[in-house]
């Protein structure tokens, strides 16, 4: 199982078009908020799931705000982020993904791809496909990929 995890677009969809192009065959879309109305043009491009949440940019939406879904045997928790002052850092959100016993948390909000694996959460930001804030301010995107035995990887790519 192939899926690919983006945020950020903020209604621009040049970046978006290229990672799905990169990404090829995916079995899940995950967006994690700020499409600003692109969430209907990214389930057209796609023919997969679509588990989209809202951002802070996302006024008039009516996709919701946060999602808990199962991957595998995974359970991830999908968030935009703001809620939890992740511009600080990731202490409120991991705290409340552990609270909801989370495997995986998912977040975008900074525009920065980040990944951190322990031994018991993970937690990701796909950083953003549009405005990217990071060194060097490259599109960014992650491919989780579950493989046959139901383990996990992830890998940072960009655009
Ligand atoms: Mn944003």
């Amino acid at each position: 199982m192939r899926i690919l995890i983006v945020s950020d677009t903020h209604g621009r969809h040049s970046g978006f078009d290229t990672a799905l192009r990169q990404a090829g065959a995916i079995d899940m879309l995950i967006h994690l908020g700020d499409t600003e109305g692109g969430e209907h043009y990214m389930d057209a491009m796609t023919d997969c799931p679509a588990y989209i949440v809202s951002g802070n940019n996302d006024f008039f939406s009516e996709l919701p705000r946060e999602m808990e879904i199962p991957i595998g045997k995974y359970k991830a928790f999908l968030t935009h982020g703001h809620y939890y002052y992740v511009s600080l850092g990731t202490e409120r959100l991991l705290e409340e993904a552990k609270a909801r016993g989370a495997d995986i948390v998912m977040f975008g909000h900074t525009h920065k791809p980040l990944l951190e694996q322990s031994e018991d959460i993970t937690v990701l930001n796909p950083g953003s496909l549009s405005f990217p804030r990071q060194e060097g301010r490259k599109g960014s995107y992650i491919i989780m990929e579950i493989d046959d035995n139901g383990d996990v990887s992830y890998t940072i790519n960009y655009i």
